[in-house]
């Protein structure tokens, strides 16, 4: 463990000699010091999607908007929509359907409608729940390297707390003692505890003394960050697979909430990737990031359709407040609004 390791972080817990920072009096922050955490650069969802409104949704509206005298190039549609990762066969589908629907609000619209058919309903304003009374709620979050979990897991924790959740934090991503560090401080910006072990130990080890911490103290919300591995990696994934089983073993019934944490600017491999992931460890929701530095804001319908999973977060910046809900028709009206 490199000297000073947990220096300026949270309450840090575990049995591999992380000692508690600063041993707090009371188990809990009080809630008024996270909402007091400045919630920066809190962003709108148009702003997120500038790119992709400028970029794939500009050159519909271009081949769609105007006078379509002698009929739009389809062709050309079906390529904007390809370039904007919504992906080939799924392109196709959608001009053939857009066409059929002779749509009086115009040709622009009938596109707009196919994208928006493609999202898969789902309830508003989730939250994390318990599926048994009394116990943690619990996020495992999942992803290729360097996608954005440990920051979407501040994020999320942030906000989470700013609702007056308690919230444990559980360092299972154990590859490197740089990563424990970094959740380290999402943990003191976001007022909530983290539960490590030393650098190479056990992930799920890691994840089951966070579920027992959380069930002794009460604690409302546990979220587990994972280390970032390649989708093709047989031994990583079952490495995964097995955190997700601990899971079921601790808190029987549980129904974890899964998160694949997916960079928007990944392109079309981005649905391989959520597959395998999907395999080893049952997806109940995505999270897209980084989609402010993307103009191919497509990958969203992908997804949805392939897998029949809801985007349930986007990420438009690197901020504590750029992390917005996902609201298919509040999206969909921002990659088309004018
Ligand atoms: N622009 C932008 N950057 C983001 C977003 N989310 C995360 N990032 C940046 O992406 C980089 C990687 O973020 P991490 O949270 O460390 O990614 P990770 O998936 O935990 O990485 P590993 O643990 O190494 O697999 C950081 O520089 C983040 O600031 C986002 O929504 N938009
Ligand atoms: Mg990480």
């Amino acid at each position: 463990m490199p000297e000073g390791q947990g220096q300026g972080t949270g309450e840090i817990e575990g049995e591999a000699a992380i000692e508690p920072v600063e041993p707090a009096s009371a188990p809990w922050p009080d809630p008024l010091s996270a909402a007091e955490t400045p919630v920066e650069g809190v962003a709108s969802l148009a702003a997120g999607v500038a790119r992709s409104r400028g970029g794939f949704v500009a050159r519909l509206r271009g081949l769609l908007g105007g006078s379509t005298a002698g009929g739009p190039s389809w062709e050309e549609v079906e390529e904007a929509l390809i370039a904007g990762d919504v992906g080939g066969s799924l392109a196709i589908d959608i001009v053939e359907r857009a066409r059929a629907r002779r749509d009086p609000a115009g040709n622009l619209a009938a596109v707009r409608s196919e994208l928006a058919a493609l999202l898969v309903p789902r309830e508003g304003d989730w939250r994390p729940r318990p599926a048994v009374p009394g116990q943690p709620a619990v996020i495992l979050i999942v992803g290729v390297n360097g996608t954005g979990k440990t920051t979407t897991i501040g994020k999320l924790a942030s906000r989470f707390r700013a609702e007056g959740m308690s919230v444990i934090l559980a360092a299972a991503d154990t590859f490197r003692a740089a990563a424990i560090e970094q959740l380290g401080i999402w943990a003191s910006r976001s007022g909530s505890t983290m539960i490590a072990h030393a650098p190479g130990a056990d992930p799920g080890a890691v994840v089951y003394d966070a579920l027992d911490a959380a069930v002794a103290r009460g604690v409302d919300l546990v979220i587990a960050d994972t280390a970032g591995r390649l989708h093709t990696k047989v031994n990583l994934m079952d490495e995964l697979a097995k955190v997700r089983r601990i899971i079921d073993k601790r808190l029987p019934g549980a129904r974890p909430d899964v998160l694949f944490v997916l960079d928007a600017t990944t392109g079309q491999n981005g649905l391989a990737q959520a597959r395998a992931f999907n395999q080893a460890t049952g997806l109940t929701g995505i999270v897209l990031t980084k989609l402010d530095s993307t103009a191919k804001g497509g990958i969203v319908f992908a997804i949805e359709a392939a897998l029949a999973v809801p985007v349930r977060f986007v990420g438009v910046g690197e901020q504590v407040g750029d992390l917005l809900p996902f609201d298919p028709e509040t999206f969909v009206a921002a990659l088309f609004a004018e």
